[in-house]
Order: structure tokens, then sequence, then C-alpha cells
């Protein structure tokens, strides 16, 4: 049974009729509605996956990868392979930038997303925070082999006990083509037009073979999708990866050759069989390290086993003000400040003296600094975060505290601080035409307070008085026994023991305006 319509195309170029055959073989009455019990299930999604790709409403049944790519193939190998080791619970896997950049949408696991090129030194720092983990570092050869060269080298170099899987296609495929280190001589892609030419663009780069030089890896491995049998060896190889790290033995790599049809302008059967023809021969498959490294015959030096704080002499003097046992109620979950000012001005040191308090008051803290030029001369600021609980992030978006030691500074910052917080200002009065209607904003002249007491310098001390006072977050004894550790000079301590005084003293006595209460607590 056959229907016909005609579709007429008119325009001033084209006069077209076309004619549509739609072909079936029996009337409508013939196809029942599916019934999916008559089929058996012979494809199944691992577990391990999330049942839903969220991020695209359209598309929450399929993944966002281009028909018949290879990283959906490995990503349900290491998926399978995560399933059949029983290794869920433990696995944090570190996605790229590359088309792969999404992986954390699909596995089922821990998941930290790294910059470009950044996957492997992430993965170490994971691994070295969380040895009982199976970290995953996930790349591909633009991420790898090109803006994260030095990062592979150097953990592969030091025998970090992670898995990287790197997917090499060849070019760069997210970003629409460009070559990549391991594009093939002769291949054209957006950035080498005429075919790579290893007088202008140099030869491709044979990473496994390149970190099989090192003493460190424990496993290295070239394998390939371009087969069934191939992907059968590639499935195990990602096993065996994930078994060594399990075991506690070492650094595994897995170079898996990985069709791109979309950027190859192949389609997926000729992709894949291209990889046989055109990159095995180029990427021979092998193993090229199989051995779990011996220990050095070196006696190397151990760190010492003291604690922390010894090593770094900041475990409080006998007979000093003892705060270990801080008495000091903190009465907030967290505490977020921003300390603002010019270069000069002891921004990033008052920071630093404040997580120094709170690491005494048992509290878990955080500093992060502004860099670069800013440190001098020009504007700097840092983030501090004082809190009963782990710190997610160093970075504060919405301080709960600006310390502005300038008026740049309160301008530029104030519009962060949440509803109800509070602004420090260094200078006599707030500027006539600045208002922040929800926020507190208390004018201290921090800098003439502490002229008057015989240095420009301990301006930051005495907004730290203030900030004690304010938000009563740390104890003010807890700055005077850090202070007395930090500040060698005699003259300067007393002087500094005065800022905060005076500090404390211009809150209680001259702000007009008292401190506001927070739901949390924190006054
Ligand atoms: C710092 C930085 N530089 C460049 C880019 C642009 N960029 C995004 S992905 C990519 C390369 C991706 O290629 P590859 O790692 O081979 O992964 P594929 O997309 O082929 O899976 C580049 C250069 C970026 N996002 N960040
Ligand atoms: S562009 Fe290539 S690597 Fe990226 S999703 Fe499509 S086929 Fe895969």
């Amino acid at each position: 049974m056959a229907n016909e319509s005609v579709i007429s195309l008119d325009h001033p170029e084209i006069k077209l009729d076309v004619k549509l055959e739609i072909k079936s073989e029996a009337g409508p009455e013939a196809n029942p509605p599916l019934n999916n019990d008559a089929y058996e299930e012979i494809h199944s999604k691992s577990p391990l996956f999330y049942d839903l790709y969220e991020r695209k409403s359209e598309l929450k049944n399929q993944t966002h990868y281009c028909p018949g790519c290879g990283h959906g193939v490995v990503h349900k190998l290491i998926a399978e392979a995560l399933q059949e080791l029983g290794l869920q619970d433990k696995t944090i896997f570190v996605s790229p930038v590359g088309c792969s950049v999404f992986a954390y949408y699909y596995f089922d696991v821990g998941n930290v997303q790294a910059a470009h090129g950044r996957a492997s030194a992430t993965a170490t720092a994971i691994k070295r925070s969380c040895p009982d983990k199976i970290v995953i570092s996930y790349q591909g050869d633009g991420d790898l082999a090109a803006i994260g060269t030095a990062e592979i080298v150097h953990a592969a170099n030091r025998g970090e006990k992670i898995a990287v899987f790197f997917v090499n296609n060849g070019i760069y495929g997210m970003t629409g083509g460009q070559m990549a280190p391991t594009t093939l001589v002769g291949e054209k892609s957006t950035t080498s037009p005429w075919g790579r030419r290893p007088s202008n663009e140099g030869f491709p780069l044979h990473m496994a073979e390149l970190l099989a030089t090192l003493e460190a890896p424990a496993y290295i491995e070239r394998v390939a999708l371009s087969d069934n049998k191939n992907i059968m060896k590639t499935r195990r190889a990602i096993r065996k990866a994930l078994e060594i790290q399990r075991d506690g033995a070492g650094f595994s790599f897995v170079e898996i050759l990985s069709p791109c049809p979309t950027i190859w302008g192949k389609d997926p059967v000729v992709a894949r069989r291209w990889i046989g023809e055109k990159m095995i021969p180029n990427f021979p498959l092998n193993v090229f390290r199989d051995h779990r490294p011996e220990p050095p015959a070196i006696k190397e030096n151990q760190p010492p086993q003291r604690p922390v704080g010894d090593v770094l002499g900041i475990t409080p003097k006998p007979g000093a003000h003892d705060t270990s046992k801080s008495k000091h109620a903190h009465r907030f979950k967290d505490v977020k400040i921003k300390i603002a000012g010019f270069g000069g001005q002891g921004v990033l040191l008052l920071g630093q003296l404040l997580i120094e308090m709170g690491m005494r008051e048992g509290l878990e803290v955080s500093w992060l600094p502004s860099y670069g030029p800013e440190m001098r001369s020009g504007s700097a600021h840092c983030h501090v975060c004082l809190s009963k609980e782990r710190i997610g992030s160093p970075l504060i978006s919405h301080p709960d505290v600006l310390v502005a030691m300038n008026e740049y500074s309160l301008r530029k910052f104030a519009h962060e601080v949440v509803s109800g917080g509070v602004i420090l200002y260094n200078g006599a009065s707030v500027p006539a035409d600045f208002s922040a209607p929800e926020v507190q904003v208390v004018a201290i002249p921090a800098s003439e307070i502490a002229d008057k007491l015989g240095s420009t310098k301990v301006a930051n001390i005495v907004l730290m008085g203030a900030l004690l006072e304010e938000t009563e977050c740390l104890a003010p004894g807890t700055a005077l026994s850090v202070l007395e550790d930090k500040v060698k000079k005699l003259d300067l301590l007393e002087i500094d023991r005065k800022a905060i005084t005076a500090g404390r003293l211009f809150i209680d006595e001259q702000a007009h305006i008292g401190a506001v209460s927070q739901p949390d607590g924190f006054a």
C-alpha cells in the first residue's frame, strides 16, 4: 500500500514539485501500539549512570554526544567496570574541558570538573587528600596532550595513584576541529587546512610511549574502539586500571583511540573503520608498562611525625595564653569576611591573623588572597571563612562582613554584603552619597587612630579590634596571643595591643549604631 503527495517548492530561482511516496505494508490498523514486554532488552544502561540527563529538558533520555562518538562507549565501559568492581560509592570522577565536560551529568559517583588541562593535577589533589577513594582523571587529547602536558607528565612521574583515561580522537572536538597534538601527519583540521606538516606543526605526540619512559607508572596501555574485539580489550584495560588503583599499586594510563565522526566528517561506521586503517598504524596498540614499581633502594628522608602545629611553630608556648581550649562561644555556623584595601595596608595580613585565631579556637578556616600586581600599591583583598563545619569553598561571593580599608573598596564591594551584614569602613564618616540600606555600616577612622597610637601600619589591627567587638566571632584574648607569637618587635607589639583595644572601644563607645543580630546568632 502506498500514499502519494506532492510538495511544490516555489522560489524565484527554484520551481520544483517534489513527489513524496509513503509506503506501508498494511493499513494503520496493522500498527498496534508498542508492547514493551514483547522485547527482550539486550542493551541496558549501567545502574551507575543517572537515570536522566538533567542538563537539557528536551534531551533527558539521551546523551549530549554525537551519534557514534567514542566518549559514550568509554563512559559505558567505565561505568560497567566500576559497577562490577563495586566501586561506585568510592569513586571520584574528574571531568575535563572538552566534549566530555558534562561527564558529571552521567556518572552517579562523586564528581569534580577541572579547569582545562588540569584534570590529572586535580585528581592528584583529591587522591592525596582522600587516599581511600578511587580517583579517575578523564581527558581528551587537547586537554591532556596540549594545555595539560605538564600536569600529566608530572602526575605520571610522581606515580600518583590515579587512573587516567585518555580519549584520543586526534582532534579538538568541542571547539570545532582544531589540530590536536595527536592529529596525524597530513590530516586536515581547521588550524592545519593543508594537512598537518611536521615541518610546521611537528609530529603527533605519542603520550603512552612518552609516559612509558618514566619510572613511576604502574600500568600504561593503548587500546582502540575500532571494532568489537578492540572494544572488549578496552573494557579489560579500563577494568585493570581501576583494579590497580583499588589495590593501591600506582599510576595507570589507558589511551583509547576513539572516533569523532562529526569532526572527522565520516559516518560512525566509517569512522570506526578509519581508526583501524589510519590511527592504529600510527599509534600502535600495546601494553607499554605493566609492573608495580619497586620501592627505591635508597633510604629516603622521612618527614617528621610531629603535629602540624609543632612543625609550623604555631603551637602555643607553655605558659602562654592557652587558647587551645578556647572558652569562646562561637554563636554562628560560619562567618564569611572580605577584607579589602590598598596593597600595603595589611589587608592580607589581617586575614592571616584572623584564620590563625580561628584555628586556635578550633574552627575550620580558609584564607583566599588576591594575587598579582594588586598586591603592590594597587587594590588587594582576601576572603576569610571561619566555620564550625568543613568549608566547601574558600571563595566568598557574599560576605557577612566587609572590612573596607579605603573608599574604593567600600564602593566596589558593598553590594556583595548579605542583607543584615556589617561593613567596617576605615574613614571618619561614610561618604555622603553612599548608601547600603540593608547593611550596617560603621565608619571607624582606623588610620587616624593608628597614627595617634604611633604607627599608621596598625590601622588593620584597629579594624581587627572593631571586628572582634562588633561580631564577637573570635575572642580578643586569642588575638593577643596570636600577635604575641607573630610580632617580634616589642614596641610594635605594644602598639598592636593598644590598637586592638582602641578598635574595640571605638565600637563600644563611639559607633552610633549598635550591632545587628542575625538569625544564626551572629551579632
Ligand atoms: C583555558 C582554555 N583554553 C582553551 C579552551 C577552549 N577549549 C575547550 S575544549 C578544547 C579542546 C578539546 O579537545 P579535546 O581535549 O581533544 O576533547 P574533545 O572535545 O575532542 O573530546 C579547547 C581548546 C578552554 N575552554 N579553556
Ligand atoms: S564532536 Fe566528536 S568528540 Fe565531540 S561529541 Fe561529537 S563526535 Fe564526540
